[in-house]
């Protein structure tokens, strides 16, 4: 059956900040994508090792492109994301998205953090918050051709700064995770599952095989892996040329602040 966005979709991605089109890729195109993504892990693991989380963009290496191509023409995508947003929004760039995938040996987890303020030295906090509430700008996408359970958000975070209990759980900058040194691997996952659980409000998204979640990544968010849980997660965002003008000038205005010696700026300064 042809997916159809419903008000709920509207309601929950204003709201809460998060939306799952279910099944919305269909059977044929996860099994190609399936195939290209199994060459994306070895090629990523050759780069950046076995923990590596991420082969990005797409469009640099050698695969066949035309499941990419697939997934960014599908037309029920096309047509759920311009109801949902705008039909200036577009997904499937292959020069920007890319697959997210599992750990060959060890567990671990990002930090808790807000895309670009915690994860971007020397980006200012005024230009991020700025653009908090604009919605060509932030539109993250993970869409699942495995069942996917690692992402964890703070629903309705992106509407709001920092809440005081937020604050107080991470009073610092640079956000630390777990401390996993010589640690076993059922340890470590332990340890994750617990940080991850340590941030108030926190819920787990699960995603089945062609799933597309679309999100806003300054909303609370944190990805948590194991080896035995295969992942390729399709890794995109809903762009639009604000967007892409946006992100260029954050990168060039976050470089010059670090070479000027800035780090990140503490959105929750003590008073002392
Ligand atoms: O793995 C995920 O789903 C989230 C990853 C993430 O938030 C990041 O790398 O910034
Ligand atoms: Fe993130």
């Amino acid at each position: 059956m042809r997916f159809k966005l419903s008000d709920e979709h509207i309601d929950l991605y204003s709201t809460q900040g998060y939306t799952v089109f279910r099944k919305i890729v269909p059977p044929s195109l996860i099994s190609d994508l399936r195939r290209v993504t199994d060459t994306a892990r070895e090629i990523a693991r050759q780069h950046g090792g076995p923990q590596v989380q991420r082969l990005q963009p797409i469009a640099r290496y050698e695969l066949p492109q035309q499941p990419f191509i697939d997934y960014a023409e599908l037309p029920e995508l096309v047509d759920a994301i311009a109801a949902l947003l705008t039909p200036r929004h577009r997904h499937g760039d292959r020069d920007h998205f890319g697959v997210l995938l599992e750990p060959a040996q060890m567990p671990y987890c990002t930090a808790w953090h807000r895309d670009w303020r915690d994860n971007i030295p020397g980006l200012p906090l005024s230009m991020w918050e700025e653009g908090l509430l604009d919605i060509n700008l932030f539109n993250q996408i993970n869409c699942a051709l495995y069942a996917d359970s690692c992402t964890w958000i703070v629903p309705g975070s992106h509407l709001r700064r920092d809440l005081p209990r937020e604050a107080q759980r991470f009073p610092n900058r640079p956000i630390a995770g777990p401390n996993l040194d010589g640690k076993t691997a059922e340890e470590r996952e332990h340890l994750c599952l617990q940080y991850c659980r340590s941030m108030p409000g926190a819920v787990q998204l699960h995603l089945e095989a062609g799933d597309f979640a679309l999100y806003r990544n300054t909303l609370w968010h944190i990805g948590n892996y194991v080896p035995y849980c295969k992942r390729a997660t399709l890794h995109d965002s809903a762009t639009t040329p604000e967007y892409v003008a946006w992100s260029e000038r954050a990168i060039e205005v976050a470089r010059k602040q670090r070479q000027a010696g800035m780090g990140m700026e503490n959105p929750n300064p003590s008073p002392d």
